[in-house]
């Protein structure tokens, strides 16, 4: 059913070196309080890459006094916008300059297409940080008119100490998307890396020291959820909370943030996409596009469009043109030129998507391309296509992250508006049609936090994105992002003399 792969049996030598495997806590590199490490694998073959510290509650406590100090105490929050902005600044020149090597750390740790990193995740992560630095001298209150003789200011303040959880499937953007406004707004960091991830976040955060960040202001913990993940949403000292990863694991952290200090939460979960593809649309087009919303990194995205809605006037078209697509994806050694496709990220993730896959065939759904792992080495799996999905199934409803594209067929706007909406997800959607006014009914009947129109997975550090539903809370990216790292402070003064 799959012949295009070339598994890897040698695996390419990646270009850089492992340099940075300590915990990052003001300023330092330094071992976990526990001497304890745990090692980080190649997902081309399992085997280990390095180990690296493990963090847990007492260097959560370390790195939390480091940014607590950095920030009641230190310059970061106290100097000007503009010097903030320059450190930014510096800081994308420096990713510009190293690209390459954060490049292939990025590709050897998590085992996505070394192309995709390069020209694509790099370039991003140090264009948002340019986004950033644009907003960091701009951030400002207001003065606001009220009743009565009184002046009437309104400060916008940084928050304070930052948390913030990241997962592996985008480590850097996922890392900007986070430290970005933090830093902009004049807030201190701690981030907890994930622990299938945590080498290019320690690298990227030695860089941000030699682009002129003070100690303390960032502090990177590599370690475990139930551990360091779980130290960092509980502590006191900790005043606002960000997460990315499973909609299971927001509600812990959720409850855990409420159950210490309140800290303000906020979440970017997981998804369950619809991808809508009219009776009217380009079918060649909404191929392509339906094949890249689902395949692009593996499979591994939150907004990945995971339920392909197809008409059915041109259902039968679609099945074939996406099964011929998929047959023709190059997967293999993320390092090799051409590869669109590398390994999953681990272990547990392969074996659920395999799970997932069974799943499909005993439920009746029918198996068009793949349905296995790719080779014997590694977390390979070949593109997979069902076609006669029907809603009901498991895999029409939870989050199978990865290669897997399930196509059901529908007969009418309404009908599929109505199939769209019906999970507990709402990240995304995709609308395939050349007609406006179903675009106009679809774009406002979909519960979602962004629609695509003719398009998909187009990022910009300007778009806000964020879930509705048990996709999330909040907005990352572009002007809404800021205020999750503000504090609001009226600021009222009698006036002696109303008439001036
Ligand atoms: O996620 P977790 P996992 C989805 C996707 C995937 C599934 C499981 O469906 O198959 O989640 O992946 C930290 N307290 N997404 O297990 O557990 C953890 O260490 C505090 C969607 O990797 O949510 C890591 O840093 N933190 C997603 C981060 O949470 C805890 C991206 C994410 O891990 C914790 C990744 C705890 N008790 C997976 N437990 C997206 N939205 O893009 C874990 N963590």
């Amino acid at each position: 059913r799959f012949s295009t792969a070339v598994a890897v049996e040698e695996p390419i030598t990646p270009p850089v070196q492992v340099q940075y495997t300590q915990l990052l806590i003001n300023g330092q590199f330094v071992d976990a309080a526990s001497g304890r490490t745990f090692p980080t694998l190649d997902p081309r073959t399992g085997e280990v890459i390095a180990h690296v510290a493990e963090g847990d509650v007492e260097d959560v406590n370390r790195a939390v006094a480091a940014a607590r100090k950095a920030f009641d105490q230190g310059p970061w929050p106290r100097m000007t916008g503009y010097e903030r902005s320059r450190i930014l600044l510096r800081f994308a020149d420096l990713i510009e300059k190293h690209n390459d090597e954060i490049a292939a750390l990025e590709t050897w740790d998590n085992g996505k297409p070394y192309e995709q990193a390069a020209n694509v995740e790099i370039p991003m992560f140090a264009r948002l940080m340019r986004y950033y630095a644009g907003w960091a001298d701009k951030i400002h209150g207001l003065v606001v008119p009220a009743d009565g003789p009184h002046h009437v200011q309104v400060l916008h303040e940084p928050i304070g100490v930052a948390g913030q959880i990241i997962p592996w499937n985008f480590p850097l953007l996922m890392y900007a998307w986070k430290v970005g406004p933090a830093l902009a707004c004049g807030n201190t960091i701690v981030l907890k890396a994930a622990e299938q991830t945590p080498l290019s976040a320690l690298y990227v955060s030695k860089l941000l020291h030699e682009a002129g960040l003070p100690e303390g202001a960032i502090n990177v913990i590599p370690g475990f959820g139930p551990t360091a993940g779980a130290a960092l949403a509980s502590h006191m000292e900790v005043d606002k909370l960000a997460f990315t990863g499973s909609t299971d694991t927001g509600k812990i952290v959720l409850e855990l943030a409420a159950r210490s200090n309140l800290k303000p939460v906020t979440l970017e979960l997981g998804g369950k996409s619809p991808m809508i593809i009219m009776d009217d649309a380009d079918v060649d087009h909404a191929v392509e596009l339906a094949h890249f919303a689902l395949f692009f990194n593996q499979g591994q995205c939150c907004c990945a469009g995971s339920r392909t809605f197809v008409h059915e006037k041109v259902y039968d078209e679609f099945v074939e043109k996406a099964k011929a697509r998929a047959l023709k994806r190059v997967v293999g050694d993320p390092f090799r030129k051409g590869v669109e496709q590398g390994p999953q990220i681990d272990e547990d993730q392969f074996n659920k998507i395999l799970r997932y896959i069974k799943s499909g065939i005993d439920s009746g759904a029918t198996l068009q391309a793949g349905g296995d792992r790719l080779g014997s080495k590694g977390y390979f799996i070949q593109p997979t296509i069902f076609s006669d999905v029907k809603d009901g199934m498991q895999i029409a409803q939870e989050e199978i992250f990865g290669p897997v594209q399930s196509i059901l067929k529908f007969s009418d706007l309404n009908e599929v508006i109505r199939r769209a909406n019906t999970t507990r997800y709402g990240l995304a959607a995709g609308v395939f049609t050349n007609n406006l006014d179903t675009a106009n009914t679809l774009t406002r009947a979909l519960r979602a936090g962004t629609v695509w129109i003719n398009c998909f997975d187009v990022f910009d550090a300007a778009i806000p994105f964020g879930g509705y539903k048990m996709s999330g809370q909040g907005r990352e990216k572009g002007i809404d992002s800021l205020k999750n790292y503000l504090q609001v402070k009226a600021v009222v003064t009698p006036l002696k003399n109303p008439a001036w």
